[in-house]
């Protein structure tokens, strides 16, 4: 290193929502390293190693907060959360400019996992069980691996498409459509993009749109009508659309809200959506034309229906699909008629995806929110995870709060903190106000 470098050591605040930590910084070197050492910890899957890959994190979120690319050791001297195994791997790209110890674990068996648990609906468990068959590639999973769940059905199928990186075209686009049928639905509706891409992302492996409406009680049933426009219009491939399941106690009682859990009681649909292969090219340009052209494919008797509530719940009874032979002279009532008429052709996820077809299949999350709950929601749906664990701990430790994406409640007061913005959820909790792109831990 170099003493003369005239840098102090730097005293950062404890908690990753007490400083800025955005998508560039000063020392990836370091923090590829210590997030692939948190990936393979999370990815062993025990309660040892899940503590373990939280740690590799918190560490690596306080390395992308530095104001400097480090240098030296003594520059770590008064930073918390790095402990002695991450400044081991810090020390040793300082001096040889790579870790062994994070070479060696990038082996077969992490790339298999890796592989594999990108598929939607695949977790570390089913991953590694195909490991021990012998499987390798996405190819065998998709040839020997029955599912009944809806999610890895079509994951396996879609595995290429939903692999290929959303760009913010991609997502502006997905927010237009579902913002056209909203507000024709439900006129004076507010709807945001969250997730990665609110966070200054310029690629996401979804798309997470956040609903509410200011007169309360407005958002409801909302969702159910809003997919089955999306559906009427061919767009919907698959997805499952959850009822809430919040009322108040969960303010203070539940522990699916607790600093580390992520899962909130919101309405949501989370699925995958069909867009035009040509909408990145041009997002501007209006492309209702052709929507009816990808509707390649109409779900039959299943799926989005007002009743019930419930869209393609695949798991329980699979879906089916009526091919329709694309013809763009097809006038659009003809086409339809087409539709409406269908042909007893079925065919699975897997033959749709072999199909020579214009769109792309994309995740996508649809949430709604009372307005009530909305900016403790829109913080919650922001993220990333780190920030909403650091957040909540935060609040849990610091203030005798619990924080959720339902709202604030002052356990000492016993009452809940209301927020009519953003910057007043950060207020309540008495923190300065952290932006978007700078909650990327
Ligand atoms: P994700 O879409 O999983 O993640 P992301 O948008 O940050 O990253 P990517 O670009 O890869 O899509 O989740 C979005 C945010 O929503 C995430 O920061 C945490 C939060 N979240 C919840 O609050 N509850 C949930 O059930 C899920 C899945 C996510
Ligand atoms: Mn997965
Ligand atoms: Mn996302
Ligand atoms: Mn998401």
């Amino acid at each position: 290193g170099n003493e003369n470098s005239g840098r102090n050591p730097l005293i950062l605040p404890e908690y990753a929502c007490q400083r800025a930590t955005c998508l560039k910084h000063f020392n990836h070197k370091f923090t590829k390293a210590l997030e692939i050492l948190q990936k393979h910890a999370e990815l062993r899957d025990n309660e040892r190693d899940s503590s373990r890959a939280l740690a590799f994190r918190r560490a690596s979120c306080v390395l992308k907060s530095l104001p400097f690319p480090l240098t030296s050791m003594s520059q770590l001297k008064n930073l918390t959360n790095i402990g002695d195994h991450c400044k081991r791997v810090i020390q040793e790209i300082l001096e040889d400019g790579e870790c062994r110890e994070v070479n060696e674990l990038q082996d077969d068996w992490f790339q298999k996992m890796v592989v594999f648990t990108n598929i939607f609906g695949i977790g570390s468990a089913t991953a590694k069980k195909w490991i021990e068959k012998g499987w390798s590639t996405i190819k065998e999973a998709q040839e020997g691996y029955i599912s009944s769940d809806w999610r890895v059905r079509w994951g396996l199928a879609f595995h290429t498409d939903l692999n290929t990186p959303v760009n913010l075209q991609e997502a502006q686009y997905i927010q237009q459509i579902v913002r056209k049928e909203a507000e024709t639905i439900l006129p004076g509706i507010i709807l945001q993009i969250t997730g990665g891409f609110r966070r200054g992302k310029e690629e996401g492996h979804d798309v997470d749109i956040l609903m509410t409406h200011p007169e309360e009680g407005k958002e409801v049933g909302l969702l159910a009508r809003l997919l089955q426009r999306l559906q009427n219009k061919g767009i919907i491939l698959c997805g499952n659309l959850e009822k809430s399941t919040y009322s108040d106690e969960m303010l203070t009682l539940d522990s699916k809200l607790s600093a580390k859990g992520q899962l909130d009681h919101f309405e949501k649909w989370l699925g995958i959506i069909k867009i035009p292969h040509s909408c990145s090219e041009n997002p501007a340009m209006d492309y209702s034309g052709s929507l009816s052209i990808i509707s390649s494919c109409v779900h039959k008797g299943t799926g989005c229906s007002v009743d019930n509530s419930t869209c393609c719940t695949a798991s329980e009874q699979p879906l089916n699909y009526q091919p329709l032979n694309l013809d763009e002279s097809l006038d659009l009532e003809s086409k339809a008629k087409k539709q409406k008429l269908g042909t007893e052709n079925e065919i699975s996820p897997m033959e749709l995806a072999k199909l020579d077809r214009n769109w792309i299949a994309r995740r996508v999350d649809l949430i709604v929110s009372p307005y009530d709950q909305y900016f403790y929601a829109l913080v919650g749906w922001t993220g990333n995870k780190q920030f909403n664990r650091d957040i909540r701990t935060y609040a849990q430790r610091e203030l005798g709060m619990k924080l959720s994406s339902h709202g604030l409640y002052d356990l000492n007061k016993n009452c809940a903190l209301p927020a009519r913005s953003e910057k007043e959820v950060f207020q309540n909790m008495k923190l300065q106000y952290i932006e978007p792109w700078e909650r990327n831990c």
